[in-house]
């Protein structure tokens, strides 16, 4: 049997080196010499914004963006950026397919200005963000930011306390998007007067996880149903005047609904920036690391190691690359009143990191990630096609289903598509044939 190689060389990045060689297919076995590693760097999203629901699309341009929770808010701040690694040179379509993220680090940065969050580098249970009890501040109005009295709300009964060292601070979560209403980050508008946050009822862009058994689910409403009672009505402020507007009344609901623990994407953790990092440094100054219960600094970044060994995470990425942008949506459960009191962090968009003066030399959201392309034959998803790919070559051939389970990184359909041609046809089982022969 005659088998046709075809080994090119190609400037092969990181790990690979300038030596790096790699195999391409061209109807026979390949046998690459070394994995082919790519990276991809983004120094800001290709567009951010905000889904805070009551600042209709002027979200899109602001210069920070505020990640909160009120209670029965659930996440209703977030921020969302978007990477079109299309435009970036990554591979779309069927060759995203054969594409494995091996690393991926997303980092989000505070304004230099505003209010402040508390740090926590570790996640808390769903329980810890109920209401914990004290004094809700009254506004004069639904929605206004003129306060005219205060209600104590006792802890509602399913708060959990984490202790002093944990109560009172969040991390800051990083998620995948669900886009909504017919959006996607491809046809996403962002101008002040383009895609709203929130339209008829729906945010158009929604945080989502994966659940145990790797179904994609919103974690808009992790946080659960507030029990705190609150009611639209008439209202004695402080002053004795009769206001018309919501407030707590005190009570709790019999029956709100329990939220649940997401599988995160990453947490944010606070790291060391060297001096004089181009794009992370104020007046050439990095930053040291902050501990639990530090207010986050202004000008501050959180670095967040994307879980890229998860199957369903892995997945979700790779399908973000066939289309040809990668989404992620930063959230911290940080209180923020319905005036918007609270302790919670502005986050630094590319509107603002462009209209900093020049000593702030910070970037908004930064992406990078290393993957490999797996050449036609690495049924093992090493980068290599080597005699390792003989016992998964078989399984993806007899036993799918096994083979899912086994290499849930990888996408079992388009290894077996030899050629790429988008089906597993008798062509493709006679050239997997032929590179078991040959192994
Ligand atoms: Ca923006
Ligand atoms: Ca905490
Ligand atoms: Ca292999
Ligand atoms: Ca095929």
């Amino acid at each position: 049997m005659t088998v046709p190689l075809s080994i090119i060389c190609l400037p092969a990045l990181a790990l690979a080196g300038p030596s790096g060689t790699s195999a391409r297919w061209s109807g026979g076995v390949a046998h690459a010499v070394r994995p082919e590693l790519h990276s991809a760097v983004f120094v800001q999203p290709t567009k951010d914004t905000s889904t805070y629901s009551n600042i209709g699309a002027s979200g899109n341009t602001r210069p920070y963006v505020w990640m909160s929770t009120f209670p029965d808010e659930g996440r209703q701040s977030n921020l969302v950026a978007m990477f079109n690694t299309g435009a970036a040179g990554v591979p779309t379509g069927p060759d995203a397919a054969r594409i494995r993220i091996i690393r991926m680090v997303f980092t989000a940065c505070t304004y230099p200005a505003g209010p402040r969050a508390i740090y926590d580098p570790s996640p808390d249970p769903w329980q810890n963000t109920l209401w914990a009890g004290g004094d809700i501040i009254v506004y004069d109005v639904w929605g206004g930011s003129t306060p005219v009295g205060s209600e104590y709300v006792p802890a509602e009964p399913r708060y959990v306390s984490l202790g002093p060292a944990e109560d009172g601070n969040k991390p800051v979560e990083l998620f995948g998007v669900k886009y909504n209403n017919g959006w996607s980050a491809a046809s996403w508008v962002e101008t002040g007067t383009g895609t709203p946050a929130y339209t008829d009822g729906v945010y158009n862009a929604e945080p989502i996880d994966f659940d145990d058994n790797g179904v994609e689910r919103s974690v808009l409403f992790s946080p659960g149903e507030s029990a705190v009672e609150f009611v639209f009505g008439l209202y004695v402020g402080d002053d004795g005047q009769t206001y018309d507007t919501y407030y707590p009344t005190g009570n709790f609901l019999p029956d709100p609904v329990d939220g649940f623990d997401p599988n995160v994407f990453a947490l944010g953790k606070s790291y060391f920036i060297p001096d004089g990092t181009p794009g992370h440094s104020v007046g050439g100054q990095g930053q040291d690391p902050i501990s639990l219960g530090d207010e986050i600094p202004p000008a501050h970044r959180l670095r967040f190691d994307v879980r890229v060994d998860d199957p369903a995470i892995q997945r979700y990425l790779r399908s973000g690359l066939e289309a040809g942008w990668i989404s992620l949506m930063a959230s911290q459960l940080a209180y923020a009143d319905i005036g918007l009191n609270g302790s919670y962090s502005y986050w630094l968009t590319k509107e603002g990191s462009a209209t900093l003066p020049p000593v702030f030399d910070l970037d908004p959201c930064t992406l990078e990630f290393d993957y490999l392309t797996l050449p036609p034959g690495d049924f093992n998803g090493d980068g290599l096609v080597d005699r390792g790919d003989f016992g998964p070559a078989l399984m993806a051939l007899t036993d799918p289903a096994g083979f899912e389970r086994a290499f849930g990184l990888l996408d079992a359909a388009a290894l077996t598509d030899m050629d790429s041609d988008g089906d597993t046809d008798l062509a493709d089982v006679t050239a997997i044939a032929r590179l078991l022969a040959g192994l």
